[in-house]
């Protein structure tokens, strides 16, 4: 048998296994690993890369490089959700929890309910807060053991699994806290505020 044979059948099978309940409706399936990023992407060097928590302007925490990858890691297994209908299941990604990083600043529990997340390039996305806390929210390093390829956001995003993709802040430089939800890039361009795949909050108004 060839390879193309098996793989294929592979795929099929795999397609055919995936529970409904697995897929948020108007999603398929896909194996490869799509990007989409409304501009170019950064080249980064880690030497150059600080990543910093904030409040109000002032600074709650900064990390260089090697500072950050001595924070305790995670690993999580997760299925994401891209608006534009791709899901990929069982993606693997290393990095350090919103919970590890507020720990790391000295607090127990956030000091505002809302982020923005700042990348470099100029994205921006908000997210409350209560969604990344709990292990729902990481800074990630790693995808599938390996450093994240710049193209999807290496060297450091954000990745917040359970709401669409466009979350997930690639190049990931700053996490401002705020006390009242600010819109960032796409949410201020129709598409919806909170982007729950399971909702399919995909524009505002869904
Ligand atoms: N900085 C930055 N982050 C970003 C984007 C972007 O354009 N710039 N695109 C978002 C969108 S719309 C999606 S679907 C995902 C895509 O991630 P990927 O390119 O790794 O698949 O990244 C999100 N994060
Ligand atoms: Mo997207």
């Amino acid at each position: 048998m060839d390879e193309t044979h098996i793989s294929r059948g592979f795929r099929s099978k795999r397609q055919e296994q995936t529970p409904k309940n697995r897929l948020p409706s108007g999603q398929y399936v896909t194996t490869d690993f799509p990007v989409l990023s409304a501009g170019p992407t950064p080249q980064i060097r880690v030497a150059d890369w600080t990543f910093a928590l904030q409040l109000n302007g002032s600074l709650l925490g900064k990390w260089s490089w090697d500072e950050f990858e001595a924070l305790p890691q995670t690993t999580i297994k997760t299925d994401i959700h891209c608006v534009t209908r791709w899901s990929k299941l069982d993606t693997t990604w290393q990095g350090v929890t919103f919970d590890d990083l507020l720990k790391a600043v000295g607090f127990s529990e956030a000091p505002a309910p809302y982020i923005m997340a700042h990348c470099d390039g100029g994205y921006t996305t908000n997210v409350p807060v209560a969604d990344l806390v709990g292990g729902r929210g990481m800074v990630v390093t790693r995808y599938e053991g390996l450093p994240i390829a710049p193209a999807h956001g290496g060297p450091a995003r954000l990745l917040v699994p359970h709401l669409y993709l466009w979350k997930s802040g690639k190049w990931v430089r700053r996490i401002r806290f705020m006390q009242k939800d600010e819109r960032g890039f796409w949410e201020s361009l129709g598409y919806h505020n909170y982007g729950d795949p399971w909702k399919e909050q995909r524009y505002d108004g869904d």
